[in-house]
């Protein structure tokens, strides 16, 4: 059964009008100031985020869990969301998969069927973070570093796995987040656990495709509440430098302590060619995994604007090998899971045009010249120009809605949804 979604809802011709103005009149403001509205909206139309297949269900944490209507069941409806949502954005194409939580039972039919939805699939992921129905032996003390070498064995033909799985559905990549780590001092030994994991991770790498990239994802803690194994970028960055070039590290926006300037990072691992990829969330205190942009927007956006540099840099050739992959890593306690996902791919969107709106020959004169106001000066006119009608205008030429969340809702394709999705076995999983 092909179902091949239609372009999204044409916006009524008030709506379109409205944005024609706005448009037009953000244009000419940015004419003045030398920016080219023009330009950005190319750059947010070449924009593309990966969505994380284990965000289309309604989230927990560990005090509840709220369920809500026409829930995907199947991995094929969550590909029906992802769908949407790109329909609806025009900026997420492809789909990064959770291993076993969203295992394929039959690969070569699922990627039929997300061609036909217009998908693609991004980065895969491996879990060794829970035990499996099943497994022989518990991941409870460690995975990759853990002091049985029949565990380690374990999880790295776990690992080899997920690469078969991503190479039957197209994928370039797999991310390895390790929840491996200790409660209490003593427990675990902090040089020989990162030793063993450098070891593990470097079975996987000698056997994934030789197009393949592995992305080592760093976190701070939880659920290890003493010490985290991959525990920050140092970390990461010694295992992807250890390993070689096609290993390089992934950046999650929730997995730094409060206050850690993120940005930094971002431009320390683009300056060496290690910057891999991105798990886009925001939170206000630890992994929170909520909407991108709904705490720290200037945040979201000094990040985008290290990237932006990078890509220019990268454009005249001052820095190879950068080309992360963009993709979402949230989970969704109390909105509909697929309005949140709209509201995040906008947020980047807007963030990504917002950082292009930067005069960067300006910003780099007053740093040059050290007039810290000047210079402060010419991020935040980035910053606080409303870039929404630039947005806007990348989304219509790509045949997406106006107001994503707006088209959604007016869809009433959730409705549909809770009509259709009654009963049935639930095959997938997630956060
Ligand atoms: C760990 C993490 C990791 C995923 C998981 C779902 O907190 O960010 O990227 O495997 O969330
Ligand atoms: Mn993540």
């Amino acid at each position: 059964m092909t179902t091949t979604l239609s372009p999204a809802p044409a916006p009524d011709d008030a709506a379109l009008a409205d944005h024609g103005r706005d448009y037009e009149a953000l244009a000419e403001r940015l004419d003045r100031r030398g920016r080219s509205a023009e330009d950005v909206v190319e750059r947010v139309r070449r924009f593309e985020v990966a969505l994380p297949s284990w965000a289309f269900g309604t989230g927990g944490t560990r005090f509840g869990r709220f369920p809500g209507p026409g829930e995907p069941r199947t991995l094929e409806e969550k590909l029906e969301d992802a769908a949407t949502v790109h329909r609806l954005t025009g900026g997420a194409p492809r789909v990064s998969l959770h291993i076993p939580w969203d295992d394929p039972k039959d690969p070569a039919a699922l990627r039929e069927r997300a061609t036909s939805l217009g998908l693609g699939f991004d980065a895969v992921n491996s879990n060794t973070f829970q035990d499996q129905p099943g497994q022989a032996r518990s991941y409870k003390l460690g995975s990759f570093s853990h002091p049985d070498a029949a565990v380690r064995r374990q999880a790295v033909e776990h690992h080899l796995h997920v690469v078969e799985v991503g190479k039957s559905l197209g994928a370039e990549a797999i991310t390895v987040w390790l929840a491996d780590g200790s409660n209490y001092p003593g427990q675990m030994s902090l040089r020989k656990s990162f030793e063993r994991v450098r070891d593990c991770l470097r079975e996987v790498y000698d056997a994934m495709p030789r197009d393949w990239r592995l992305f080592t994802e760093h976190k701070p803690y939880e659920p290890a509440f003493y010490a985290t194994v991959v525990q920050d970028w140092g970390s990461s960055l010694l295992l992807a430098q250890s390993l070689g070039d096609r290993a390089q590290c992934l950046v999650d926006l929730g997995h730094h302590l409060p206050n850690t300037n993120i940005e930094l990072i971002v431009a320390r691992l683009a300056g060496v060619g290690k910057l891999g990829g991105f798990h886009f969330n925001d939170s206000k205190y630890g992994d929170d995994d909520l909407t991108a942009g709904s705490i720290k927007p200037y945040g979201l956006f000094l990040v985008f604007h290290e990237l932006v540099l990078a890509e220019r840099d990268a454009a005249l050739g001052l820095l190879p090998g950068f080309d992360p992959a963009y993709m979402i890593d949230q989970s969704h306690n109390i909105k509909d899971p697929v309005e949140d996902l709209l509201q995040t791919v906008d947020q980047l969107q807007l963030a990504c045009a917002k950082a292009w709106l930067v005069d960067h020959e300006a910003l780099a004169g007053h740093q040059e010249e050290g007039d810290v106001v000047m210079a402060e000066r010419a991020l935040k006119e980035a910053f606080e120009t409303d870039a929404r009608p630039i947005v806007a205008e990348a989304r219509r030429r790509a045949g997406a809605a106006l107001d994503p969340v707006a088209a959604f809702r007016a869809s009433g394709y959730r409705a549909q949804k809770a009509r259709e999705r009654v009963g049935g076995v639930v095959e997938t999983r997630g956060l």
